[in-house]
């Protein structure tokens, strides 16, 4: 179809850039070019006129991140829904599936930790580990996109009206988790670099497709730096994953940030060992990363 054909509402389901593809409510597609000064995400709802893009409608679960030299970075728009996945190999950056977690509770996604490749030797104890961490958070499905193993949990994940986007570092399998949720699909895949470990950042560009049961799920390229947005400190306490059982019982001030409060909770959970103390550290490091973003008022 012309670009200049191309009118009426839709959905943005790939950004090129300077271009983003679009499914109109019509059931077309089609491609429009952005002007410099406008800033859309995948899963925007957009008006286009004659081609032309005219309005992006407010959105609600906008899931952002800030990346390593501070800048935010939008990742998906009007989502329901936050898929983390992770591989026995590569393995994902320290911290990650905590800061998925609490970005989905400050934005009140459905979240899901998606172990990958469940088929290798390694992933069932990745699965226990990630259950143990975080199964008070969301739920943690094992899965095999190789085999097609636990894909019938990511289905009924995703009913219908529902739209969920997947992060996770590249060559976790992302895209090939999609492939097998999508047999006319056919996203590119990569291979696990040998020497360094890492994925090749195959995908570049985040797309949304629609499931056979009518949710809607979108793919993302990998990303490591998942530093957290419009989250604050106070946020961060509630929202740990892993600290579930103690809020309720109460720290003594109501602004309790669980560092070395008296009365603190979560601090009496760590010392009787009801806590593990290294995932009270993942949470002191991701809490001063939090404070140092608000101090340089970024
Ligand atoms: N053994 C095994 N390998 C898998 C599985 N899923 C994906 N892979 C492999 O992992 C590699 C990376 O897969 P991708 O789907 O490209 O990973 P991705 O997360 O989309 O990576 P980026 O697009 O770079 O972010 C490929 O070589 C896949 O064949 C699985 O379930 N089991
Ligand atoms: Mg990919």
């Amino acid at each position: 179809m012309e670009a200049s054909d191309i009118s009426g509402e839709g959905v943005v389901v790939a950004h090129y850039g300077i271009a983003v593809a679009l499914r109109l409510e019509c059931g077309k597609t089609g491609r429009v070019r952005l002007r410099r000064s406008q800033s859309v995400r995948v899963g925007d709802r957009v008006v286009v006129e004659a081609g032309i893009l005219e309005a992006v409608r407010p959105a609600h679960g906008v899931l952002s991140r800030r990346d390593s030299h501070g800048r935010v970075r939008s990742v998906a728009a009007n989502l329901d829904a936050l898929g983390i996945v992770l591989a026995p190999r590569p393995a994902s950056p320290l911290g990650f599936v905590d800061r998925g977690l609490v970005a989905a509770r400050a934005l009140g996604l459905e979240a899901r930790v998606v172990v990958n490749k469940a088929d290798l030797p390694e992933a069932d104890a990745l699965h226990r580990e990630m259950s143990a961490h975080y199964s008070a958070a969301a739920d943690v499905v094992l899965v095999s996109a190789k085999t097609g193993a636990g894909l019938d949990d990511l289905r009924a994940w995703l009913q219908p009206g529902r739209r969920g986007v997947f992060v996770g570092t590249s060559g976790v399998g992302k895209s090939s988790i999609l492939n097998a949720l999508l047999p006319d699909l056919d996203l590119s895949v990569g291979e696990i670099n040998e020497v360094s470990g890492l994925g090749r950042h195959v995908t570049s560009t985040a797309t949304l497709h629609q499931l056979g049961g009518g949710g809607e799920l979108i793919d993302t390229p990998g990303f490591r730096d998942f530093g957290p947005v419009e989250v604050s400190a106070a946020e961060l306490a509630a929202f740990f994953p892993g600290f579930e059982d103690f809020l309720d019982r109460r720290c003594r001030f109501r602004d309790c940030l669980h560092r070395t409060e008296p009365g603190c909770a979560v601090l009496a959970a760590v010392e009787a060992g009801q806590i593990p103390a290294q995932r009270h550290a993942a949470y002191l490091a991701l809490l001063s990363e939090l404070l140092e973003i608000v101090e340089l008022g970024r």
